[in-house]
């Protein structure tokens, strides 16, 4: 089993008539789905941000790190650059720790002395949250001499606005958000973030490897219960903003860490027999003890996989930066 493309890729503008569309288009999937992107209303990104605090998901920490140690190695590798577009801000953490600690490297993307005038440091955002873009351009004004650029956009679109302006442009796609891409769809999406840079252009990305199964279901199945709770909120959102009718106690969270697919799967599993309405996605539904909801896949990679993954896509990786404790890996790739 496999789940489409689309479910997993972000490139579908969110709205409403989307989200009932897509609600009853997923539901009558064998197995049933539902796209992780509808994870993200407002308690979903914040209980988002608590997973990134907790101990067990060491995702956010293993990167923190890494652009701390590495933020001058990084812009001394990288070509220098008048603008940087984050793909995904989240609250602004991640660039402004790069920044700052890339201070004093040689290309460090500060802002640029020309004459008199200092120019500005570009600082594109893309999201389609625009609580999110508020946020994280609210954490970045801290910094001096930049300018700050809102896309409240998908990940394409954004990128369509931001492609070929003539100015050197560092690509930031951080936080292992290419694991919510399926394989084919990676592809596609890396792709689609060459296409709208010239050759040259750099392209930061943050992955998490494999590891062993216990340490990927403890992220994924966290002690203090935030996942399932970040899980089981979908079903608060479509009872909030569709109609519908589920009984959300009576649906349990799973994480599954699919081997051969190498990625850990969520689902919403019914804990009894029970029928739910969604009246504005046309949903009538009977769910049995045990029937699952897949909602959202993290696939795992292995360094050299994501080097391959990143040349398929027209890019040629420059530097790499591995958190041993935490295995996850930053890759410093250049457009072709
Ligand atoms: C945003 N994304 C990279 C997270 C992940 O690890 O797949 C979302 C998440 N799902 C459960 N915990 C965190």
């Amino acid at each position: 089993m496999s789940m489409p493309r689309s479910a997993a890729s972000q490139n579908v503008q969110v709205a409403d008539k989307d989200f009932a569309s897509d609600v009853e288009y997923y539901l009558a999937l064998e197995p049933r789905q539902l796209p992780s992107r509808y994870l993200y209303d407002a308690l979903g990104s914040a209980l988002f941000n608590a997973i990134c605090e907790l101990p067990w998901y060491r995702i956010t920490h293993g990167e923190l790190g890494l652009l701390r140690r590495h933020g001058r190695a990084i812009f001394a590798h990288s070509t220098p650059a008048s603008r940087i577009v984050e793909l995904g801000p989240g609250n602004g953490s991640k660039l402004l720790t790069l920044i700052e600690a890339g201070r004093g490297a040689p290309n460090h993307a500060g802002p640029a002395k020309t004459g008199h005038h200092v120019r500005p440091l570009h600082l594109h955002l893309i999201d389609v949250s625009s609580k999110a873009l508020d946020e994280a351009s609210h954490a970045l004004a801290l910094l001096d001499d930049v300018e700050i650029v809102k896309h409240e956009a998908t990940y394409e679109s954004g990128l369509m606005e931001i492609a070929r302006t003539g100015s050197h442009t560092l690509v930031l796609f951080l936080g292992s958000n290419i694991g919510n891409f399926d394989r084919p769809g990676a592809d596609e999406f890396l792709r689609s973030i060459r296409a709208a840079l010239e050759p040259g252009d750099d392209l930061l990305i943050g992955a998490d490897l494999v590891k062993p199964e216990s340490e990927l279901l403890l992220a994924y199945d966290d002690p203090l219960g935030v996942t399932a709770a970040f899980n089981r909120n979908l079903l608060v959102r479509i009872n909030r903003e569709l109609g519908g009718n589920f009984d959300v106690d009576a649906f349990g969270h799973r994480a599954v860490w699919n081997r051969s697919e190498s990625r850990v799967e969520m689902h919403l599993v019914s804990l009894r027999r029970q029928w739910v309405r969604i009246p504005c996605a046309h949903v009538d539904v009977t769910f049995k003890e045990g029937d699952t909801i897949w909602t959202e896949s993290s696939y795992k990679y292995e360094p050299e996989e994501l080097a391959v993954v990143l040349e398929r896509a027209g890019f040629r990786p420059v530097e790499r930066w591995l958190a041993g404790e935490e295995r996850f890996l930053l890759t410093l790739a250049r457009a072709d």
